[in-house]
């Protein structure tokens, strides 16, 4: 049967002239059925976001049309790192196994912006430019999910502990990285009692870092290295529009 996409935003003086600050944000797939389980969901994760109490909140169901495409998900490993330091050495030195040069790694580490963007931010591999023009919007990857049950099949097999946040992220992950144009993903939560983040790619899958920032940072990250942007729109309407559904 037919899917709705539901999608969820939340933030803090949402009326502020630079957008206000991001609280959460959340995507799904749903059947008609279960709709109301699933902007239920979303209306949980809103509320129970340790970024702050939002002053706007925003859930949307918008059927899908267009056909849905099946992926595996990306292989998962994690590194235990010590130290922050330690995480960000890792995740340059990933980064270089996935083709990003040194120089556009450091280029990209110095345009992490200060203020928090929603989306992803997108940076061009041969110049290390910022190429999405979103400010502090930046592209945010829709339609998408992955099917408890499966999930959970999955999770169990490899003994992969069931984590929420680890699951959306392996979505937007597999999604981002089965994109031709994409060379690497780049990650880390905005939420200051998650300091987990990844780098993944098609190649290396999805290596989770076990620090990359210190408890109480609400500085997130999403960094995607794109190639051969020839065409930035149809790449942008691929992340925005194209439903794809993760199954193993
Ligand atoms: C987020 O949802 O805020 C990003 C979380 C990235 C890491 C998830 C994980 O693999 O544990």
């Amino acid at each position: 049967s037919r899917l709705y996409s539901v999608r969820m935003r939340a933030s803090e003086n949402e009326s502020h002239e630079n957008g206000g600050k991001h609280i959460s944000g959340g995507e799904l797939l749903s059947t008609y059925s279960d709709l109301r389980i699933s902007v239920n969901t979303l209306l949980e994760k809103a509320l129970n976001h340790s970024r702050g109490k939002p002053d706007f909140l925003q859930i949307q169901c918008e059927i899908v049309n267009q056909p849905i495409k099946i992926v595996n998900p990306l292989t998962v490993h994690t590194n235990e790192v010590t130290t922050v330091e330690e995480g960000h050495e890792l995740v340059r030195n990933l980064l270089e196994k996935t083709g990003v040069p040194k120089a556009i790694i450091e280029k990209a580490y110095q345009q992490i912006p200060e203020y928090s963007v929603r989306g992803a931010i997108l940076i061009d591999i041969h110049t290390g430019e910022r190429v999405d023009q979103r400010l502090d919007k930046g592209v945010r990857v829709s339609k998408m999910d992955w099917q408890t049950r499966n999930f959970k099949k999955w999770a169990t097999s490899k003994a992969v502990p069931y984590n929420p946040r680890l699951k959306e992220a392996l979505i937007l992950a597999t999604k981002v990285c089965n994109h031709k144009s994409t060379i690497a993903e780049l990650c880390w939560s905005d939420d200051p009692d998650y300091i987990t983040g990844y780098v993944a790619s098609k190649n290396i899958g999805y290596q989770r870092i076990t620090q990359l920032k210190h408890y109480g940072n609400e500085s997130g990250c999403r960094i995607f290295f794109v190639d051969t942007l020839s065409d930035l729109h149809t790449y942008i309407s691929y992340l925005e529009e194209q439903p794809i559904l993760v199954q193993w």
